[in-house]
């Protein structure tokens, strides 16, 4: 029997509700997660039309219009700087250049910021998974200034240091090198309809200016690589971000991947589970080379642009752009075709409005840990920053995405009607579930981090005996 609009809003809401319930319950269960690669000190501007147009005036409107129809992609000029925000506001898209030039860097610096907040998805989870969730974190930070240790927030955070002799595990501000570098990210934020001249917004985004070497090249510290083996023994978790920086000029790219290999060897050894955490990786032998690696990770997540973005390399154009325009059936068709080629056990792919996993083992836990997932991505999105457990409880009164129960529904004439989310594909499992949209959020930086690192870690955690 078809289920009415009000039944299904009631079920999604109690299942939200239980969700909730099961996966903060189970949390503390979790012995240790280690997070790596990138941590940085994200400096976040909400824009200001008045002053963006009379910065842009300032410098030379002409040009920099005719650069957001040819765009560079990376920074050396201010006149490149504008036109990427310029580029990313027009199309509503989430763009990240490289700054490259030092009269950038100053003026940015220069222009400043309204807020400052640990950057990078192995730093920015750090704080949720450690600070909000109290799982115990050990999380790799490339640079340990000052700046960017004072942005962990408190809790069970932790870097190893190999001081006299010993190896030691200690937060951040404990261990801070004063002479380290500040890896500042500018981020530029700007709300859906946001208008600068004659260009608005059709939806709110970010334009980030990425000023830090060290991330591009996933530079790893000497404790950590060479203590890595005790690095693992205080984790069961592991979630791993950052390579898609990696650029095929860079001669290292091969080191780098051959060292995340022989970790991946060493967390395999000690059963370990691990994710990847997938970023819209440019370079195309970078992506193949990624892909390889992911037969090695337990888990991966990605967006529909990073799911499109790896089946141009597996699959085909016409995929690869049907998944870009959100065909549900290309999603999970494309889904199948990754795990085919990868026997990867789970892949979390989450998109505006809905998320889906497809796993190799059959649980309604996958289904709870997608739906805490998006009570947390939703407080994100309300708060910028989650500070506690009861924001993410307040995220049970966001309304639900009613466009995702016609998914549903499409779903349903599919596979027959699925059992609240869980549909059985045989030797497959394929979980949905419509996901808790914020009519206006404060910022969008971080919640793919937050959606990703929520399930994994809490369907985990689910998995553990009380
Ligand atoms: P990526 O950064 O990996 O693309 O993840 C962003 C995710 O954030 C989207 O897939 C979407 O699920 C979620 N999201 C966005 Br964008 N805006 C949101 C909002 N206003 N409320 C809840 N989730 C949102
Ligand atoms: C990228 C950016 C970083 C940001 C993160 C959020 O890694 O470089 O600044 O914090 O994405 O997901």
């Amino acid at each position: 029997m078809k289920k009415s609009l009000r039944e299904k809003i009631r079920l999604w809401k109690s299942l939200y509700a239980n969700a909730f319930e099961n996966a903060t319950n189970a949390l503390p269960r979790i012995g240790g997660v280690l997070l790596a690669y990138n941590t940085n000190i994200d400096a976040i501007k909400y824009l200001d039309g008045k002053d963006l147009e009379g910065r842009i005036e300032k410098v030379g409107k002409n040009r920099i219009f005719e650069l957001i129809e040819n765009p560079p992609e990376r920074i050396t000029s201010l006149e490149e700087l504008f036109a990427g925000i310029l580029r990313s506001i027009k199309l509503g898209k989430a763009m990240e250049w490289f700054v490259e030039s030092k009269e950038v860097s100053d003026y940015l610096r220069k222009w400043g910021w309204d807020e400052l907040r640990i950057g990078g998805q192995a730093g920015i989870m750090a704080n949720l998974l450690g600070g909000v969730y109290r799982v115990p974190t050990i999380v790799h930070v490339p640079q340990n200034p000052k700046l960017q240790a004072e942005l962990f927030v408190d809790g069970p955070i932790y870097v190893p240091v190999f001081e006299e002799g010993k190896f030691k595990l200690v937060h951040p501000r404990e261990a801070v090198k004063e002479n380290e570098e500040e890896l500042i990210h500018y981020i530029f934020e700007f709300p859906r309809g946001f208008q600068v001249f004659n260009i608005a917004a059709p939806r709110e985004n970010r334009f980030i200016a990425n000023a830090d070497e060290y991330n591009a090249r996933v530079h790893m510290r000497n404790e950590f690589r060479e203590h890595f083996n005790d690095v693992v023994k205080n984790v069961d978790l592991a979630i791993i971000s950052g390579l898609h920086v990696l650029k095929e000029s860079y001669e290292t790219y091969k080191d780098v991947l051959n060292e995340v290999d022989a970790q991946l060897d060493v967390l395999n050894e000690r059963n370990i589970r691990s994710h990847f955490e997938f970023a819209y990786t440019a370079n195309r032998k970078v992506r193949r080379a990624l892909i390889n690696l992911l037969s090695k990770f337990t888990s991966v997540g990605l967006n529909e642009v990073e799911l499109a973005s790896l089946m141009q390399i597996i699959g085909d154009e016409e995929l690869a752009r049907e998944v870009l325009e959100g065909h549900v059936f290309s999603v999970i068709d494309a889904m199948h075709l990754l795990m085919d080629e990868t026997g990867i056990q789970r892949i979390h792919f989450h998109t505006y409005g809905y998320y889906m996993a497809l796993t190799q083992y059959k649980n309604e836990k996958v289904r709870d840990a997608l739906l805490f997932a998006a009570l947390a991505a939703a407080a994100k999105a309300m708060y910028g920053n989650v500070e506690s457990l009861s924001q993410i409880r307040d995220a049970l009164s966001v309304p639900t995405s009613e466009r995702a129960f016609l998914i549903e529904e499409e779903l349903g004439r599919e596979f027959g009607e699925a059992e609240n989310g869980v549909i059985d594909l045989g030797d497959r499992q394929l979980t949905f579930i419509p996901a808790k949209i914020v009519t206006s959020p404060k910022s969008t930086v971080g919640i793919g981090d937050t959606i990703s690192s929520s399930a994994f870690v809490s369907e985990f955690a689910m998995f553990l005996s009380p």
